[in-house]
C-alpha cells in the first residue's frame, strides 16, 4: 500500500466531531506522563462501524465485544503503566467488565431506616457476599483514577478509529521507547467511503442494494514506519482458518516490520494466543478447568508483552 492510499483517506474523512476534545486529552495525559518519565500503552479495543448512510441508520459491524483490550488495561495498569484506552463506545470497560447486564444491581440492596416510628431515607448497600468481589475492583479502579493512569477515549467507526489512532500515536511519539502499542481493536478491512455513501436512510422501495466495500488503507504502515517509528508495536491478527494463522501473522512481520504479533482463533481465542516473531514463535493456553476458575489469558497475555517490551527497551541504548 503505497503511502498516498492513507494520505488519501485522511484528505477524503472527516475527523469526528469531538476529534479536537479528545486531541486535547490525549496530548495532557501524554505531555504529564512523560515528565514524569512513565511507560505508556495504548490498548485499542472492540470493533468499528462501517456506515451505510452518512445519517447513519444501518452499518456494518464485527462481533469484537472489547473483552481483550479491557481485561489488557487491568493487567497493564498493575504492571505500572499509563494507560490509553481506545475503545469502541458500548463495548467493555476496564473495571465495569466485571458486572455486566443485572449483575450489578444483584449485588445491591435497599434499606428503609426508620426515624420516630416512620420511614426515612432509604438507603442502597452491598450485599455482604457481594463485598468481597466489588471491594478490590472498586479499589483499583480508584488507585488508577486517582493517580490519573488511565484515559478513555471512544470511537464508533472505522473513521473515528483512524483518526484518533493517529492523534495517539502523534502524543506517543515523544516517548520513543517507552511507548507500547497493543492494537487489540478488530478494525474493519472494508468501508464505502465518504463520496460514494447515500446521504440519507436507504429506501426499500428502491429495491435491494447493490453495497461495494472498498479496502481501508493499513495504517500499520505509517504508523510503525512515521508516526512511532521508536516504540514497540504489538499487532493482533485473527483468523477463522488455522492454516492461515501462522502464515499471515509473519507476512504481517515481514511486511510492516514491527515486533510482535499475537494470533489467535475466534472460537478459541479465550484459551490460546500464538506469540509470533519474525524468527520465533510459542502458545500461551489456558486448561478449562483454569477458565472455569476465572483465570483470565489477557494476565499471561500481558505479562509477556511487558517482558518483551522491557527487554526492547534495554537493547536500546540510552540516546
Ligand atoms: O474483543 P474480543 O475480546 O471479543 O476479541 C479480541 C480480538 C479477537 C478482536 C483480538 O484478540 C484480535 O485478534 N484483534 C485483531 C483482529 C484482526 O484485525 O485480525
Amino acid at each position: 500500500m503505497s503511502s498516498s492510499h492513507w494520505e488519501e483517506f485522511y484528505a477524503n474523512h472527516l475527523p469526528p466531531a469531538d476529534f479536537e476534545d479528545n486531541r486535547s486529552l490525549l496530548k495532557e495525559f501524554c505531555e504529564r506522563h512523560n515528565e514524569d518519565q512513565n511507560s505508556i500503552v495504548l490498548v485499542t479495543s472492540g470493533g468499528t462501524t462501517v456506515p451505510l448512510e452518512h445519517n447513519t441508520v444501518r452499518f456494518v459491524d464485527n462481533f469484537s465485544a472489547g473483552t481483550r483490550g479491557s481485561a489488557s488495561t487491568e493487567y497493564f495498569l498493575d504492571h505500572g503503566y499509563a494507560v490509553i484506552f481506545m475503545h469502541r463506545l458500548k463495548s467493555m470497560e476496564p473495571f465495569t467488565r466485571h458486572f455486566t447486564g443485572q449483575q450489578f444491581f444483584d449485588m445491591l440492596d435497599v434499606a428503609e431506616t426508620m426515624e420516630n416510628g416512620e420511614s426515612g431515607t432509604p438507603s442502597i448497600f452491598v450485599k455482604p457476599d457481594s463485598v468481597d468481589v466489588l471491594a478490590p475492583i472498586l479499589a483499583k479502579y480508584k488507585i488508577a483514577q486517582e493517580a490519573n493512569k488511565i484515559l478513555y477515549i471512544n470511537f464508533t467507526s472505522v473513521v473515528d478509529y483512524m483518526w484518533l489512532l493517529r492523534a495517539a500515536c502523534e502524543c506517543l511519539a515523544a516517548f520513543d521507547k517507552r511507548a507500547l502499542l497493543y492494537l487489540a481493536a478488530a478494525v474493519s478491512d472494508f468501508y464505502i467511503p465518504s463520496d460514494k455513501m447515500p446521504t440519507h436512510k436507504m429506501q426499500s422501495g428502491h429495491g435491494a442494494p447493490t453495497i461495494s466495500l472498498q479496502l481501508v488503507p493499513k495504517m500499520l504502515a505509517p504508523l510503525v514506519s512515521l508516526w512511532v517509528p521508536d516504540a514497540f508495536v504489538v499487532s493482533f491478527k485473527l483468523e477463522t482458518d488455522e492454516n492461515l494463522l501462522i502464515v499471515k501473522s509473519r507476512d504481517s512481520l515481514n511486511k510492516y516490520k514491527h515486533k510482535l504479533v499475537i494470533a489467535n482463533m475466534l472460537q478459541t481465542r479465550k484459551s490460546r494466543v500464538i506469540f509470533v516473531t519474525p524468527t520465533t514463535s510459542y502458545e500461551i493456553n489456558l486448561t478449562k478447568d483454569q477458565l472455569l476458575a476465572g483465570m483470565e489469558i489477557e494476565e499471561h497475555i500481558v505479562a509477556d508483552v511487558v517482558q518483551c517490551h522491557e527487554d526492547f527497551m534495554a537493547a536500546i541504548p540510552l540516546q
